[in-house]
């Protein structure tokens, strides 16, 4: 078994999940500050109800996260620990632009990027830059309605521009969006909009998904321009859907469900929308801009590499008796009882991660990165201070395994792997701390009381030795 030499081993994070600080250094306010966590949260990343009023007394888990503004030396250092050659991170846009419509950015937030990704530098770490992870200032939210609004591309090309130019030499790899199909799942939360009425729900979400496949794609034209040698990847949520029985019907809506995802990285690396959706627009009314601009600029600017995360599978059923879903989860799927689910009920499917990876390479012949893939998990600190998280190295192992053997045995270009959450992080879809993905537990809690003192995990090990021996020591 083996992986290239040059494979990128690294974990992933993103900003309002990480950093804290929300109101340091004239940072403005974003979407997610508004989330609380508690049974309010499903809600609002969904139907975007977020209130911008300051709420006394709920909690707003990203305004202090795991206080990464103020760890990111310790932290980074200890991702060089274990031998990252690469870390995803996102940028705060309301660091770099407050209000997200300002001329000019902030430079206070600009230098505190610079000095992260110095850092990294100075450990041979590559970032891999994600520009927007479920992150909107909420200034462009209240002002022009979000990505709904047309001028969302502009303000974005500003902002991408600013990061293009100041950052040139210090990064290469970028993702324009963060899981793009999120947005049919958690609007608000992956991209601001707030769906009025159910009834012209999918109007409002391909109309602000379309503005962002413009962007994305005008981001990579102007990427290339300020420095060729920038690399732009699209950001997709996978994981193949199943057929719940071998019935045609029950594949058919497989197939009919993966679509929905392929969608989004069909425009981005094929470079024009394909005919299946153009009759769904027609079928369902959907206006959107065509006009011979915007088609050249979509297949003239198509991405570098498919970026994706992975945690499971999905199960669908054509029959409307088969309901049983699991739990935990933004997007419900039937149980498979095949599999095993984590402690927040999200599928376990090693295997799914070589299907998924043979079907995006299958479909694309593209570079693929995997960019997210871990477990959730409550974790205990022992008496004697160790943290014993076998079940974190079990899940990873099974799922390296499968990702060395696409590699391997299939043929399947992979350029890297970063697992979610390095170090534990407030969970996006519950807002909990205690839902840990980490190699590196953090002293913080559900309540925001925690001290925020770092300690290694067992995996912490683990992992270090899977880097060092390039995936060969599992
Ligand atoms: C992805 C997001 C991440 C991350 C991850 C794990 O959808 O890109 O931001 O949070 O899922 O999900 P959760 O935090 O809900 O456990």
């Amino acid at each position: 078994m083996s992986l290239p030499t040059n494979f990128l081993w690294g974990g992933a994070t993103a900003a309002n999940q990480t950093e804290g600080a929300f109101d340091k250094a004239s940072r403005g306010r974003s979407n997610m500050d508004f989330v609380p966590s508690g049974p309010l949260r499903d809600e609002i990343i969904v139907n975007g109800v977020a209130d911008f009023t300051d709420q006394s007394g709920l909690y707003y888990p990203s305004r202090k996260a795991i206080d990464m503004y103020h760890h990111y030396e310790e932290d980074i250092a200890l991702f060089a620990e274990m031998g990252f050659s690469v870390y995803r991170l996102s940028i705060s846009w309301s660091r770099i632009f407050p209000n997200g419509d300002e001329k000019e950015p902030n430079e206070e937030g600009l230098k505190f990027y610079q000095q992260v990704f110095e850092t990294c530098q100075n450990y041979n770490i590559e970032p891999l830059v994600t520009i927007s992870h479920f992150e909107c200032p909420a200034h462009l939210i209240e002002h022009y309605g979000s990505w709904a609004n047309k001028k969302m591309i502009d303000f974005y090309l500003n902002y991408c521009n600013t990061l293009f130019t100041r950052f040139k030499g210090l990064v290469k790899y970028w993702i324009t969006f963060n899981e793009i199909n999120m947005i049919l799942h958690a609007p608000y939360m992956a991209t601001g909009i707030r769906i009025a009425d159910e009834e012209n729900k999918n109007q409002a979400i391909y109309q602000a998904a379309h503005h962002q496949l413009i962007a994305s794609a005008k981001a990579t034209k102007l990427a290339k321009e300020i420095d060729s040698n920038n690399q732009i990847g699209c950001m997709l949520a996978a994981g193949d859907t199943y057929g719940y029985t071998c019935a045609p019907e029950d594949v058919w809506a497989a197939k009919l469900a993966d679509r929905e995802n392929y969608f989004f990285t069909d425009v981005q690396v094929r470079g024009y929308y394909p005919s299946y959706f153009k009759k769904r627009l027609e079928r369902e009314k959907i206006e959107l801009d065509f006009s011979e601009n915007v088609l050249d600029l979509l297949s003239n600017h198509t991405v570098d590499f498919i970026g994706f995360s992975y945690y499971s599978s999905s199960l669908i059923s054509a029959d409307p008796a088969i309901q049983e879903t699991t739990e935990g989860n933004l997007f419900p799927t039937l149980n498979n009882p095949y599999l095993k689910s984590s402690e927040w009920g999200w599928l376990i499917d090693p295997l799914g991660l070589r299907i998924t990876m043979n079907s995006l390479y299958d479909r694309y012949q593209k570079p693929l990165f995997i960019v997210e893939n871990g477990l959730g998990a409550n974790d205990v600190v022992e008496p004697d201070g160790m943290i014993n998280d076998d079940y974190r190295i079990d899940y990873l192992r099974e799922h390296i395994k499968m990702m060395i053997a696409a590699v391997d045995e299939d043929g399947v270009d992979l350029m890297g792997y970063t697992s979610w959450g390095p170090i534990d992080l407030v969970s996006a879809s519950s807002g909990e701390l205690s839902k840990r993905y980490g190699f590196i537990y953090v002293d913080q809690n559900n309540e925001g009381t925690g001290s925020n003192e770092r300690k290694k995990k067992k995996s912490f090990e683990w992992y270090k030795q899977v880097i060092k021996t390039n995936g060969a020591v599992l």
